[in-house]
């Protein structure tokens, strides 16, 4: 009966409306939102089987991040916070494009390819989405999925992409990791927080208030409900919060906007030396900004927050006595900017692991170290501790052979696991983080700034009849096919004084991607398009 319910379902109310495919990419699914309804309805069928396969629960995230208001998109969240695991993907396309009357041969194949034998189980499925006013009726579509399917949907409404991890992995943990609610997110991150703080609000440098770019979206909704949790240990001064249906999401402003135009977003009070945030649609990516008393522009990107992270874990990692037993490393994609890649690795002398891009390679490679610092350039990363490097930190702090700094620091360490969300990058977690070490360090914004300076660099976008031909090899930093093509762009490169550039086909838009940095903005800029013309 169930089975005559899902196909009855999906040729009636959720028919496919698209004939062109779509594929499950870095992000999942993404488009624009009138393109959605039978995408949404078959991820919920596919969540209930995966989940029934992995006898877990599964997370269902409905948004489209940075993304302008009109899109949206899905992805599915693994057991333990992971994005789906890659030989799934493969389903997921395979269920988005077949026509109404193959669906059913399709269940039935990832049935029999998985060997899923317990289809009378019913699975918890949460389901989370972002603010686009398209969300509702796409959750809707998602939730017939499920119950079509047999599974039990749970409906957390309105949160952020790192929270629906969160509880995703609280669940799958019976709680070890917090309670699978808003308020256990928030009561989590922000005891911590208020902890490692202590009594002294400021430090040196450093005040405690940050101007705030909500991006017009969700993470401006949810900061409202943390700022209760840090009762003004931090003075978080929030902007660009219209919400549902301005239409105003990630326009001129948010993460992605800063990142990407190396400009101050729209709505920001323009007052010089001040620390400005801004995270994106889904509050997944966080950058730090400021502009100086001539009004010029500086980013602190995904790099720097990934070297801030990085040294200050290495400093307090001696601290602790540790260091000999806990293996701490960082993990940047070929996007880093080179000098901080040479900063991390020679001054801090911290060890730095280049994966391809898209988090699930970051946050895989992540995991081979006790600790494991990734991020995007984009601002997108966290913090990963192995589950032993957590035991071993506390057991030590249990012993009584520490000394006054040891224990401290140990203590210091186990509470700013606290303030991390370990299942996948987290602005809000984030942001918490740079404020602790920033705090810490009785450090303003220059001074973070002054550690290493940026090579210029520029990401160029170029659209081509088909840019599956070019292939990609040492974590997409040279070029495998076409044949020739890499001798061409290292020619080019030989010419710049601390020149590198790379190109490679993106996995969310159908363009190739140029990136290119050396010594000058000037000599960026024509390395750049030099590249992007023989890609042409
Ligand atoms: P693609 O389109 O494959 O370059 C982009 C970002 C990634 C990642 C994904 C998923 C850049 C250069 N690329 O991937 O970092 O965030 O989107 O959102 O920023
Ligand atoms: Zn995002």
């Amino acid at each position: 009966l169930r089975c005559r319910t899902v196909y009855a379902f999906a040729r009636e109310m959720y028919p496919k409306t698209v004939k062109c495919d779509i594929s499950y990419g870095t992000a999942g699914f993404r488009t624009r939102a009138t393109d959605l309804e039978y995408v949404m309805y078959r991820m919920g069928l596919l969540a209930v089987l995966r989940a029934r396969f992995k006898k877990a629960v599964i997370g269902v995230m409905i948004t489209a991040s940075h993304n302008p208001e009109p899109d949206n998109g899905v992805k599915l969240v693994d057991p333990m916070g992971e994005m789906l695991e890659q030989s799934w993907e493969k389903w997921a396309t395979k269920i988005a494009n077949v026509t109404d009357d193959k669906l059913e041969n399709v269940i039935h194949d990832i049935i029999k390819e998985c060997d899923i034998q317990n289809m009378n189980d019913r699975p918890e499925i949460v389901v989370g989405k972002d603010t686009r006013p398209s969300s509702p009726s796409l959750a809707k579509a998602v939730f017939d999925g499920v119950l079509a399917m047999g599974g039990k949907p749970i409906d957390y409404g309105i949160v952020t992409t790192p929270q629906l991890h969160y509880f995703v992995v609280c669940k799958n943990t019976n709680r070890a990791y917090g309670q699978p609610t808003e308020e256990g997110y928030y009561r989590k991150l922000t005891n911590a927080f208020n902890k490692v703080r202590g009594e002294k609000l400021n430090n040196g440098n450093y005040t405690n208030s940050i101007l705030y770019d909500g991006a017009n979206g969700v993470g401006a909704k949810k900061v409202k409900y943390l700022k209760e949790g840090l009762a003004g240990s931090l003075l978080i001064d929030m902007y660009n919060d219209e919400i549902i249906g301005s239409g105003k999401l990630n326009y001129l402003c948010g993460a992605d906007f800063v990142k990407t135009q190396q400009a101050f977003p729209t709505g920001l009070p323009r007052t010089p030396n001040t620390r400005c945030c801004s995270v994106d649609g889904d509050a997944d990516r966080l950058v730090y900004y400021y502009l100086d008393e001539s009004g010029k522009f500086h980013l602190m990107d995904g790099d720097r927050i990934a070297t801030l992270i990085a040294g200050y874990l290495k400093e307090i990692l001696e601290k602790t006595g540790m260091a000999q037993k806990l293996k701490l490393g960082l993990v940047q994609t070929a996007y880093a900017n080179g000098a901080s890649t040479d900063y991390i690795t020679n001054k801090l002398q911290v060890p730095v692991a280049c994966v391809p891009t898209g988090v699930k390679w970051l946050h895989h490679k992540a995991l081979e170290y006790d600790i494991g610092v990734y991020f995007e350039a984009n601002g997108h990363g966290t913090v990963v501790f192995n589950a032993e490097a957590k035991e071993k930190l506390r057991n030590a702090f249990q012993l009584n052979n520490l000394t006054r700094e040891q224990k401290d620091a140990t203590s210091r360490l186990i509470n700013i696991i606290d303030i991390i969300n370990e299942t996948v990058g987290d602005a809000i977690s984030d942001m918490l983080l740079v404020e602790t070490i920033l705090h810490a360090k009785g450090w303003d914004i220059t001074q973070w700034e002054a550690a290493y300076a940026d090579l210029p660099n520029r990401l160029l976008k170029v659209t081509v009849q088909d840019r599956t031909v070019i292939s990609t090899t040492d974590a997409e930093r040279k070029c495998s096919t076409p044949v020739g093509l890499q001798e061409e762009i290292d020619k080019i490169v030989a010419k710049y004084s601390k020149g590198r550039s790379f190109v490679r086909p993106s996995g969310t838009e159908d363009v190739v991607r140029i990136y290119a940095e050396a010594a000058t903005r000037q000599d960026c800029d024509k390395l750049a398009s030099e590249v992007a013309k023989i890609v042409h």
